[in-house]
This record gives structure tokens, sequence and C-alpha cells, in this order.
């Protein structure tokens, strides 16, 4: 019996896992183990030996289990110990800088363009993306027969079967924004409308989705001077250019009237467009006189207020600015691009107006 209790005492020291320790159990004092098949002979003992013989081996199980159960904590602690050793992590480390997100310049320029014009005293109105027909293009003098309607390239929403209403459609551009601050605000008012804006075109210069910045300004004796100075104002803040030159081209919008397009002088020498100076003309701006129609449809007497209303295309003077190439990657969201064009959440542009 001592020279059992020695051989598994031994291999239960020296089982290195609990597979290896299984076995040893099985073979000590598992059904058919070797203490199992000593007891088996005790039956054929005299009463005597049996008396001594039976606590015996009772005792080298017990002593052999509790062996068993104790070496089996020492694996498991130990294989404790290993993963806790290799499974570590550090949550004082700093978080990944090189991996924050930018702004991207649509954000930074609506951004700028707010802040140009709230030194100009406008403030900022938001509106529903999804437009009635009526504040899209009714109120805006785009009755149901004008050409500008189909020249859109408007976006329908659908009705349910059966429903004769006029559809709903995505908003072409933000002046439906501006006839619902007319109605909520009414006159005087100085209002920019910046926000997504949707037509159906697609190649190299369009996107069906795109941003627009549109302003208005009403009072009792505004005029296209007083338009004038505010948008040259704005462009040489934008910009960041003393020497800027505007010209005001006759145009027609429905809205307005008169209506002016507005140039900046700009030259392309080596292919790299100049703004400021030069023989050359570029297009950024629409503007004029709000329509009598539509302050009507705005709520306020065309006989005792007049004002100025302008827009422009907040994705085409980004690119003008910072001189990014093509329209299309702006809504990619690459996130290389992202990184190269994109901006630091502290990045101020040098100088607004003032
Ligand atoms: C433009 C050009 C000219 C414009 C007009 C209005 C409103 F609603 F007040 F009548 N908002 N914006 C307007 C005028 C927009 O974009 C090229």
């Amino acid at each position: 019996m001592d020279d059992l209790r020695d051989k598994y005492l031994t291999a239960i020291r020296n089982a290195a896992d609990e597979g290896t320790l299984e076995e040893v159990r099985l073979a000590a004092i598992g059904k058919k183990g070797e203490v199992a098949l000593m007891m088996r002979e005790l039956g054929r003992m005299t009463p005597e030996e049996r008396k001594t013989a039976g606590p015996a081996l009772n005792a080298l199980r017990d002593e052999i289990a509790s062996a068993l159960a104790a070496r089996k904590h020492g694996l498991e602690d130990a294989a404790l110990d290993e993963r806790l050793a290799s499974e570590w992590l550090d949550v004082s480390l700093p978080a990944r800088t090189r991996r924050r997100g930018t702004i991207h310049p649509v954000s930074q320029v609506t951004e700028e363009v707010t802040a140009i014009f709230a030194d100009m005293g406008f403030g900022v109105a938001e509106g529903p993306q999804i437009e009635t027909d009526w504040y899209n293009f009714d109120a805006l003098n785009i009755p149901g027969h004008h050409p500008a309607r189909a020249e859109m390239d408007t976006f329908y929403m659908a009705r349910a079967d059966g429903d004769d209403r006029p559809p709903h459609v995505l908003r072409t551009h933000t002046s439906p924004v501006q006839i619902r601050a007319m109605q909520d605000r009414g006159a005087p008012i100085r209002v920019i409308c910046p926000g997504r804006v949707y037509r159906a075109d697609y190649d190299q210069t369009h996107t069906p989705m795109f941003h627009q910045v549109e302003g208005l300004a009403l009072d009792r004796d505004i005029s296209m001077a007083n338009l004038k100075w505010c948008l040259e104002e704005f462009c040489r803040a934008f910009f960041e250019l003393d020497d800027l030159e505007l010209r005001f081209r006759a145009s027609h919008f429905p809205f307005t009237e008169p209506s002016a397009e507005v140039d900046i002088r700009c030259s392309w020498e080596g292919g790299t467009l100049k703004l400021g100076q030069g023989d050359d003309w570029l297009e950024i701006l629409g503007s004029g006189m709000v329509h009598p129609k539509v302050l009507r449809a705005g709520g306020i007497d065309p006989d005792a207020w007049q004002g100025f209303a302008f827009g422009m295309g907040i994705d085409r003077i980004a690119m003008l600015k910072y001189g990014i190439p093509d329209l299309r990657a702006f809504f990619d969201s690459d996130l290389r691009w992202l990184r190269h064009y994109g901006f630091g959440a502290l990045q101020v542009p040098a100088r607004h107006a003032g």
C-alpha cells in the first residue's frame, strides 16, 4: 500500500496538465483503478485482516483524491496566470490621435460663409429637404407650365395609388426655406439658408445632391447698390483678397426682377486659377431684387418692403477656394480624400469680414 501511495502521489506531482492528471485519477481511484481492485480483495480476507486493511484503503483513496484536487487547482491557477501574462491590455494608453476624423470641406465652408454673413447681420434658417411643389415652385413665381420646372431636373416623391394630390419634391434650391422664413418672421429680415438640394443630374460637374447657400435681405429701401456692396464684402472676406472685382451681368430668374449673375475677375495662367486679377471672368453667384409675387407668397406687402436675394453653390466655392479638382469625390466618403482635404476642429480661416 505504501508503494501504491508513493507511485500515485509522485505521478500526481509530475502531471503537467489536466489531461494527464485525469489519466492518473482513473488508474488510481477510478472504478477499475488499482485502489478499487484492492478493495475487491477485502472479501477474501479474514475479518481481522479486513478491520485494518479496510480503513487503510479508504484513507489511501481519500489521500489520493485530495492530492488530485490540490494538483488540479494548481494547474488551473498556473493556466490563469499564463493568460493574465499574455492577454494584458494597457487601458491607460492615449487615444490613437493619428486616426482622428476631419471636418468635411462642405461643413468648413458652410461655417465660413455663415460667420461672414453673421458679421453683416444675417441669421441662419433651415427647412425641410422634402417640399411641397407650392414652396419649391409656385411661391417662387414658377407656375406649373413654366419651362424652369422642366429644366430643374426635379426628383418627385411617389404618392400612394389613387392619391391625386400633387407630389412632394426633393427641394431643387433652398429658396423655399426663405419663403418659410418670410412667413414665420416677416419683414425686415436678413437671413441666409445653407443646405442640401437635389437635381437629377450627374456628370463631371454635377452630383444629384449638392449644397447651396441663399441669402435674403428685406427692408423699406434696400436696393441693388446694397446687394453689390454685400456680395463684394462677402467675396473679399471669403477668398481672403483685398483686390477683387465683381461684374454684375444682366440675367433672368423667375423669382427676382431685375436679376444679375455675378462674375469674379480671374486669370488661368499656367493652368492654375488666380482670383482678383486677369482677363477672365468666373461665374460664382446668381442674384437680384426679390419679385413682388414672391414677397406676396411670403406674406409680405411688396408696396411696403423690398429687398435682394442671392444664391451660390457651396461645393463649387469650396473647390475654388481650396483647389479641390473633382466634385464627385466630395461624396465618395474616401478616408484618404477626407484626410487630405478635410480640416482640423480648430482650423479657422485667416480672415473673416470686418
Ligand atoms: C438665386 C439667384 C437669385 C433667391 C431668391 C430667393 C427668394 F426666395 F427670396 F426669393 N432666394 N434666393 C435667388 C435669387 C437665388 O440662386 C442662383
